[in-house]
């Protein structure tokens, strides 16, 4: 019998606006993986862009979720976390982490916080401290460059980059704790865009670039981070998962630029998900 993979994802949902679980839970149940939640908290729209959302914070329900889990005997192939609210979510992460962390069990965590040299208005200022913290326990982080910097208590540059820099920077992250570290928002020059993977236990370093796109468009961090995880569950290397990423977030981001859509209202993913299930399956 082979067992369906079962990822649990812990994020909050944003009910508009296509980011952390609305994105997560179809592009990962998509690829055929089986995904159970934790809604962190409820928010009417996420917090990019729009003013005057409601926010329900949901800590006080993030561990009797999980002891209720335990109590079940479930387990999970993967532990895949986002957006946290507080250093107290990111306390709470790290002991569901710990009570679900089994053998085989890859622990991925989006220290989702900051973009384009600017921590979210939300955090304070030492939240990437925080981050920190909760990626030294993951197997895969995936910064982009801001978050990467921030948690490395180091100053933003602007893109684009050199190789040089990037590899040191993957090496530094490395050192954080995670095994594998898979940076986003990487820039070598004006037309491309993609993302760098370096796994410490090999050395291996490879590098996946699209085409860059004008423009901020809202939620794709955790397009491309839910699609690696589909990936990498259905058994493709790091190295062909972070490629099948860019692919899917671009035409994602690209389809959005064609259609005039509001920039804040998260990009149209749903149309490629038919084809990243097929590059996924390498049919
Ligand atoms: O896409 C990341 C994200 C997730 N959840 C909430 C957010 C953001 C980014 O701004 O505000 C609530």
């Amino acid at each position: 019998m082979i067992r369906q993979k079962r990822v649990a994802a812990i994020h909050d949902i944003s009910c508009f606006g296509k980011c952390s679980l609305t994105v997560a839970l179809p592009i990962i149940s998509a690829a055929g993986v089986e995904v159970s939640a934790i809604p962190t908290a409820v928010l009417s729209t996420h917090t990019g862009g729009f003013t005057g959302y409601t926010y329900r914070d949901l800590t006080s329900d993030i561990m009797p979720i999980a002891k209720h889990w335990k109590s079940l005997d479930l387990e999970f192939d993967a532990l895949y976390s986002g957006f946290l609210g507080s250093f107290e979510q990111i306390d709470i992460m790290r002991g569901v982490f710990s009570n679900f962390k089994g053998e085989s069990t890859s622990v991925i965590v989006d220290p989702v916080m900051a973009d384009n040299g600017s921590l979210y208005t939300i955090f304070p200022k030492n939240f990437p401290e925080g981050m920190r913290t909760l990626c030294a326990m993951a197997d895969i982080i995936t910064p982009n460059i801001t978050e990467a910097v921030m948690m490395l208590g180091e100053e933003y540059r602007e893109p684009p980059y050199t190789r040089e820099y990037i590899d040191a920077l993957l090496h530094r992250l490395a050192d954080i704790g995670a095994p594998k570290i898979v940076l986003t928002g990487v820039c070598f020059n004006e037309d491309t865009l993609g993302s760098a993977t370096y796994d410490a236990e090999s050395g291996s370093v490879s590098y996946a670039f699209n085409n860059k796109i004008d423009g901020y468009y809202h939620g794709t961090g955790d397009v491309y981070t839910s699609a690696l995880v589909a990936a990498y569950l259905c058994g493709r290397t790091l190295e062909d998962s972070a490629r099948i990423a860019v692919d899917f977030t671009v035409g994602s981001i690209m389809r959005t630029k064609n259609a005039g859509t509001d920039i804040r209202f998260g990009v149209n993913f749903e149309a490629g998900l038919v084809d990243m299930v097929k590059d996924i399956q390498n049919a």
